[in-house]
C-alpha cells in the first residue's frame, strides 16, 4: 500500500535492505490512522529478496507519536479498537519476516516510542530524546508500550516516565536501554544502514529465530524455552546455508571474531 507519508526504497549491492521513512515532516511525523495501516501493509508485503530493513524519520524529528488531532472523536469502544488496531501494526514490525532496524532523531515521543520498540535495533543520534507524555494529554499508552517499554527500561521507569513526563536524552536513553548505539548528529541513519548490511549477510533462517522466536523463548517458562531453543538450534543448523558458513570458517574462509 503506498501512502504519501511513508517512503519506501531500496539499497545495497542486491537491493537486500528495505529504507521506510516516514515523512509527515509538517506533522512532524505524527502516525495518523492511514500511516499506521500503510506501515502495517508494508511490512506485511516486503517485497522478495529482502534481508533486513531500515526505519527512520524525515525532518527534525522520528515521530511525535499519535496524531492528536483525530483523538477528540473517540468514544471508549472506538479507542479501544484503535488501540488495537496500533498492536497489529506494531506487531506486523516486531514480526516482520525479516530484522528492522531504528534510526532515531530527534523526538521519539509517545507513539513513536512505541513504534520505536517494536524494531529489533535502535540507533540514536545525539538529538534524539525519548518521552511518554500520554499523561499530559490524558490518555495511556496504546500501541504496545506497556508491554515492550518495560521489557526494555524496567516498569519502574516507565512509571517515572509517564508519571512526571520525564525526558530522557540520548545518551540517558542508550544507558537505560532505549537505544542500543548512540552515534553523533545526523549519524543514526548512516549507522542503521552499515549494521543492516550486516544483519542481511546473516543466514536467514538464523535471523528469524533470532527476532521471532528468542523474545518468545525469553517470556516462556525455562522448561518449555529449553526445547524450544534446542528445536530452533536443530532446525537452524540443518539449513544449507548453515552447512556453507561453517565449512567456510573450517577452510579459514570466513571472518574471526576480534574485538572491536
Ligand atoms: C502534531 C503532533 C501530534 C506535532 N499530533 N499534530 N504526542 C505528543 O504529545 C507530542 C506532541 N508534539 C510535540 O511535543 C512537538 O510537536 C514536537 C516536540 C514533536 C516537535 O516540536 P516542534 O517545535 O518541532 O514542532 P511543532 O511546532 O510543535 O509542530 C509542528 C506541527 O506539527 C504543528 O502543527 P501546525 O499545523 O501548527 O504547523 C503541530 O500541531 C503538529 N504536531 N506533533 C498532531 N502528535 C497509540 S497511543 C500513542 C499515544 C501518544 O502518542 S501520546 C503522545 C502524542
Amino acid at each position: 500500500m503506498s501512502h504519501p507519508h511513508l517512503h519506501f526504497e531500496r539499497c545495497g549491492e542486491q537491493q537486500e535492505i528495505a529504507v521506510i521513512r516516514l515523512a509527515r515532516n509538517a506533522k512532524r511525523n505524527a502516525l495518523s490512522d492511514d500511516l499506521i495501516l500503510a506501515l502495517r501493509s508494508l511490512f506485511e508485503n516486503l517485497p522478495e529478496g529482502v534481508r533486513a530493513a531500515v526505519l527512520g524519520g524525515e525532518g527534525e524529528h522520528f515521530c511525535a507519536g499519535l496524531d492528536l488531532s483525530a483523538l477528540t472523536e473517540r468514544d471508549a469502544a472506538g479507542g479501544l479498537h484503535h488501540s488495537r488496531m496500533w498492536h497489529a501494526a506494531m506487531e506486523r514490525v516486531q514480526y516482520s519476516p525479516v530484522p528492522v532496524i531504528a534510526a532515531l532523531h530527534g523526538a521519539v515521543v509517545g507513539g513513536g516510542l512505541e513504534l520505536a520498540c517494536a524494531c529489533h535495533i535502535r540507533v540514536a543520534d545525539d538529538t534524539t530524546y525519548f518521552a511518554l507524555p500520554e499523561s499530559s494529554r490524558g490518555i495511556f499508552v496504546g500501541g504496545g508500550g506497556a508491554v515492550r517499554i518495560p521489557r526494555l527500561i524496567g516498569t519502574a521507569r516507565m512509571v517515572d516516565m509517564m508519571l512526571t513526563g520525564r525526558v530522557y536524552n540520548a545518551e540517558e536513553g542508550e544507558r537505560i536501554g532505549f537505544a542500543n548505539y548512540l552515534v553523533p548528529k545526523g549519524g543514526a541513519f548512516a549507522k542503521a544502514l552499515e549494521l543492516a548490511q550486516k544483519v542481511a549477510r546473516n543466514a536467514a533462517l538464523t535471523n528469524y529465530a533470532i527476532t521471532h522466536v528468542l523474545p518468545r523463548i525469553a517470556e516462556a517458562p525455562g522448561d518449555q524455552g529449553f526445547i524450544t531453543e534446542a528445536m530452533m538450534a536443530g532446525i537452524t543448523q540443518s539449513a544449507p546455508q548453515a552447512k556453507e558458513f561453517m565449512r567456510a570458517f573450517l577452510e579459514g574462509r570466513a571472518t574471526k571474531v576480534r574485538a572491536s
